[in-house]
């Protein structure tokens, strides 16, 4: 699948929940939900290797990985984790999040690009599920 191209939120689902599951207070949490509801997503891809930028007014993340190779990234609410990306389908990236230290709930992420040209990114932490759903720009 092609996850390249610029990228615009279409809806989101739980993201509030998701960093409350996380630990992070109100007050954070307020400015990050508003700030995440603008953001810019940016993926380039060439075969099996990805790089993704998210920009928002307040933070602004970049990863890139090879899918099947463990890399370095932050978790939703920045605490430095190892992640593992696997195809989950031909569409659809997998990856397990694993903290570098300290405790939290489990976290993990897919992001899947469907047949009608959506991109799905599913962040979970425990038991909480956070759907995100962009469309290209
Ligand atoms: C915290 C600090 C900040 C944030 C949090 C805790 C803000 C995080 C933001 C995340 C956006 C994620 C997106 C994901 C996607 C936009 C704004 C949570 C700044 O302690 O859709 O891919 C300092």
């Amino acid at each position: 699948a092609d996850f390249s191209g610029t990228w615009k939120i279409k809806t989101s689902e739980n993201f509030e929940e998701l960093l409350k599951a996380l630990g992070v207070n109100v007050f954070v949490r307020k400015i990050a939900v508003a700030a995440a509801s603008r953001p810019a997503v940016e993926i380039t891809q060439q075969g099996e290797s990805l790089s993704i930028q998210t920009s928002t007014s307040v933070r602004t993340t970049h990863v890139s990985f090879t899918v099947g190779q463990s890399f370095n990234e932050t978790t939703v609410d920045g605490r430095l984790c190892t992640s593992t990306p696997r195809w989950e389908t031909d569409s659809k990236i997998s990856c397990e999040q694993i903290l570098q230290k300290g405790e939290g709930p489990k976290t993990a992420w897919t992001r899947e690009v469907t047949n009608d040209g959506e991109l799905i990114l599913i962040m979970s932490a425990g038991d909480v599920v956070c759907t995100r759903v962009y469309q290209r720009e």
